[in-house]
């Protein structure tokens, strides 16, 4: 019987077809699609171990709570046990959470170490947000040397396949399959950084430089929107990153290049990183 409730319960939450890839979709259960290394080991976590954890205590608890119920009321059980020690019982109580922690703890502790220990990167990029958008920043020294913001696109801009309240002016864009190194900081207030099917959240924070990581493996626009309240439009600033194959993002970086070359950024950026 438990075991058939599990499977059940499991067989929906592990259901991809109803996950979204890059957007959230009408009557989604679980979690977007994940596209980098990083998001799958977090599924396989969630769902493999988290959830069958936590289905187990949930029915262990509720199966205890029946029975105190029903054989140890006052009418089935007049005379109550005077026991107040179990030596054996205390020390399950005890040794058996902890050992449930520790099969949580190792692939937990696994996977924030791949979040945090960052690999060589194919290229770096910088994300700062601000009230209410964000600007990307992609460094000279790797064919980019501009910068440019990107907002949300009004209702009235839409273009047939826009997807309302997530689209954008100017769409981040990234090459497949490369190790990106995002640096990501705020210049007003803090906002935080995320990409749900690239496992990806960070705070970005005025005056400090937070890092993170990604490798999408599949090509496609992901969304994603700033995660930290950060004033009256925080919900429009939405974040949009296109993932392209090689060809097409040089093909990308030079068009943008003279697109975005009126900014100052990057010319201030070039100066300090002479300087330095
Ligand atoms: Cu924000």
């Amino acid at each position: 019987m438990r075991l058939a409730l599990t499977g059940a319960f499991l067989s929906v939450f592990a259901a991809p077809a109803l996950a979204g890839t890059g957007v959230p979709t009408p009557g989604e259960i679980g979690m977007q699609t994940a596209v980098t290394p990083i998001a799958q080991e977090m599924h396989v976590f969630h769902n493999d171990v988290l959830v069958p954890i936590i289905f187990a205590v949930s029915l262990f608890v509720a199966a205890l709570l029946g029975i105190c119920i029903f054989r140890f009321n006052e009418r089935a059980n007049p005379n109550p046990s005077r026991l107040t020690h179990h030596t054996g019982l205390e020390v399950a109580w005890t040794v058996v959470p902890v050992l449930i922690l520790v099969v949580i703890a190792i692939p937990s502790f696994r996977l924030l170490t791949h979040q945090l220990v960052i690999p060589p990167a194919d290229m770096t990029m910088k994300v700062t947000g601000h009230q209410w958008y964000w600007s990307y920043e992609y460094p000279p020294d790797q064919g980019g040397g501009f910068s440019f913001d990107s907002y949300i696109k009004d209702d009235k801009d839409l273009k047939p396949g826009d997807l309302r309240q997530l689209a954008v002016d100017n769409q981040a864009v990234v090459p497949v399959g490369k190790t990106i190194l995002v640096q990501v900081t705020a210049s007003d207030v803090i906002h935080s950084f995320v990409i749900q099917s690239f496992g990806i959240r960070i705070d970005a924070v005025p005056g400090r430089l937070n890092q993170t990581w990604f490798r999408a493996e599949k090509e496609g626009t992901y969304y994603g929107q700033c995660s930290k309240l950060c004033g009256e439009d925080h919900a429009y600033m939405p974040i949009a990153f296109r993932v392209v194959s090689d060809d097409e993002y040089k093909a990308w970086l030079a068009q943008a290049k003279k697109k975005f070359a009126a900014r100052a950024e990057p010319a201030r950026y070039a100066e300090n990183t002479a300087r330095n």
